[in-house]
């Protein structure tokens, strides 16, 4: 499940789960050897969606392995295989043969087979989790970067001229009235000429049909304009959301969106006019048992413990997270800062100069933002965090990436997160800056952000950037669950409360900071590896910054911010 709605009602969907047989390929001889023409004995079967390194004997394994299932078709179908995550590296093989490959991990893909033949089909996937200095994350990352198929595979079937995409745009007056432009990508794979009756719907009412030709093998896009007046705004707290389908009577395609304007105003974050103080956690999609393969069950359990907490924002740190999160945020009127797992603290800036680097981080941009434009909470597109941003050669990077989401999306914030907030170079060509500090754990004693802050506030106006909105996008200390005394000592729950605590009261009071994300919601695995001398103060193999332990039992920390956050509830506008 990887929605909280249904987005087709007429096209056949399948999910193909479940058991698949499974291999690893430590010395990468698939390929060669042609090896996925004839898969080997199974040495296991693994659950998909699911991360392997939760399996017995595979807690640390980074590499290749392969996956295989097979399918029924009861008649000749054209197919469409959609993968909604892979980590790293995917080959596809249909029947033997190569359907495509893909890199990145958190965003789908998806190949169309025309007339497949009825009968079993055997479907292969060859992935790679290897972490080098050209992957995104490189092998230097503070969190466990897992293999597998992570989220599920659809199998669905096509009609002679499917819906291909389905986009809808639109621009609010100051008011309710919205000009709306849908858009909708009929595709054919039919060895003839077809008409097809279009009907487009809001919340289950018509308001466009047409017949479109669409002629044998071509695609046609179908642009329709309107002007909505009294449209319903999505606000923060406050969902309303409306369902948009197009239908073809032989295929069908639902999204949703949610109207609201976001605004930047004095310094401040508006959305439909009006300045939202933001309260957040950061929190990765990621579960011991689950690791990136996160249940939507327990995507519930830990949106209730945000709403608890007193939250209004959620930073998805430090990938695209799962659509289903993001659909749970829509409907809770959550505001959503995403970014792609470009992390950067031990990232070397001659990295960043590496085309086959860069050409990466910029699909991978360009893939967050195909897939989640239509989420009304998504205020954010963050193109960094924590790289090295006092050189010319972060400049070189963040430039076109922060063209590129300008030109697919002009109705959001482009973003990134700062670790070097007084020597930045690029604080005047973003929407928001993010600042992650960690006075109180990495430097010094927690009230050394108030000269931080100082020293901020003066040095963003020298750079001509003293007019944009700065959040505090991490702060925190670790605390091991469970961990108390009498003393604040490092690596207790009091010690880790005490900072927070320090921390949430100098930013309150700093009428320029526009809000906070804690480090961390939950505890998370850490990319401890004795070969690679990162992260040795990570007790447990964890990241401890969690408010919550990574079973999301809470520490003192999280009652602490609960009584914070939840006393400025009913004014979130004003800390
Ligand atoms: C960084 C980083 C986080 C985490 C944190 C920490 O700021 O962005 O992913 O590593 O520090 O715990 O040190």
């Amino acid at each position: 499940m990887i929605r909280t709605f249904t987005e087709h009602r007429i096209r056949q969907t399948r999910e193909l789960g479940g058991q698949w047989e499974f291999i690893t390929d430590p010395a990468d001889r698939g390929i060669r050897d042609q090896w996925y023409a004839q898969f080997p004995a199974a040495q296991t079967n693994v659950f998909v969606p699911a991360c392997w390194n939760n399996e017995f004997g595979l807690y640390d394994y980074e590499g290749v392995a392969w996956y295989r299932t097979t399918f029924e078709l009861a008649s000749i179908e054209h197919i469409r295989l959609l993968f909604h995550a892979v980590l790293g590296h995917a080959d596809v093989y249909l029947d033997g043969q190569h359907l495509g490959y893909h890199y990145g991990g958190y965003t789908p893909f998806d190949f169309v087979v025309p007339s497949a033949s009825a009968g079993k089909h055997e479907l292969i996937v060859r992935t790679d989790s290897t972490l080098t200095r050209q992957t995104i994350p490189i092998d230097a990352v503070d969190w466990y970067h897992y293999g597998g198929i992570i989220r599920p595979v659809e199998l669905q079937l096509l009609s002679g001229v499917y819906i291909d995409h389905l986009g809808i745009g639109y621009s609010l007056d100051s008011g309710n009235r919205a000009d709306v432009t849908v858009s909708v990508r009929l595709r054919s794979l039919s060895a003839e000429e077809q008409d097809v009756p279009l009907v487009l719907s809001a919340e289950n009412h018509v308001f466009h049909e047409e017949e479109v030709r669409v002629p044998a093998g071509q695609t046609v896009t179908v642009e329709v304009r309107q002007t909505w007046d009294d449209v319903r705004l999505w606000n923060v707290g406050r969902a309303e959301l409306y369902l948009i389908t197009a239908s073809t009577g032989y295929d069908d395609k639902t999204d949703r969106i949610g109207f609201r304007r976001i605004e930047v105003k004095d310094r401040q974050i508006c959305i439909n006019g009006r300045p939202v103080y933001l309260q957040g956690v950061n929190r990765h999609d990621e579960h011991p048992e689950w690791g990136f393969a996160f249940p939507p069950k327990l995507m519930k359990k830990d949106l209730d413990l945000i709403l608890e907490l007193g939250c209004n924002s959620v930073r998805g740190s430090h990938y695209p997270q799962s659509p289903y999160w993001i659909d749970l945020l829509d409907e809770h009127g959550i505001v959503y800062w995403s970014e792609i797992p470009m992390w950067g603290a031990f990232l070397p800036k001659e990295v960043t100069t590496d085309p086959v680097f860069r050409q990466r981080a910029m699909r991978m941009l360009e893939e967050m933002i195909e897939r989640d434009i239509h989420h009304p909470s998504v205020v954010f597109w963050s193109i960094h965090n924590e790289i090295d941003t006092t050189c010319q050669e972060a400049i070189d990077l963040s430039v076109p990436m922060i063209e590129r989401v300008r030109s697919m999306d002009s109705s959001r914030l482009v973003a990134y997160a700062t670790m070097h907030p007084l020597k930045d170079v690029l604080l005047p060509l973003v929407d928001v800056i993010g600042i992650n500090k960690y006075h109180g754990w990495y430097e010094g004693n927690v009230e050394g952000f108030q000269g931080m802050l100082d020293e901020f506030h003066a040095y963003a106006e020298a750079m001509g950037a003293g007019d944009k909105p700065v959040l505090m996008t991490e702060f925190g200390a670790a605390g091991i669950y469970g961990d108390t005394g009498w003393e604040p000592r490092l690596f207790s729950e009091d010690y880790q409360a005490h900072v927070i605590r320090e921390a949430l009261r100098i930013f309150r009071s700093d009428a320029k900071v526009g809000g906070t994300y804690i480090w961390q919601f939950a505890d998370i695995r850490a990319d401890l590896k004795s070969d690679r001398g990162y992260f040795r103060d990570r007790a447990r193999s964890f990241n401890n910054k969690g408010l919550l332990n990574e079973y999301r039992k809470p520490k003192q920390a999280y009652r602490v911010v609960r009584d914070i956050y939840r006393s400025a509830a009913d004014s979130p506008a004003k800390p």
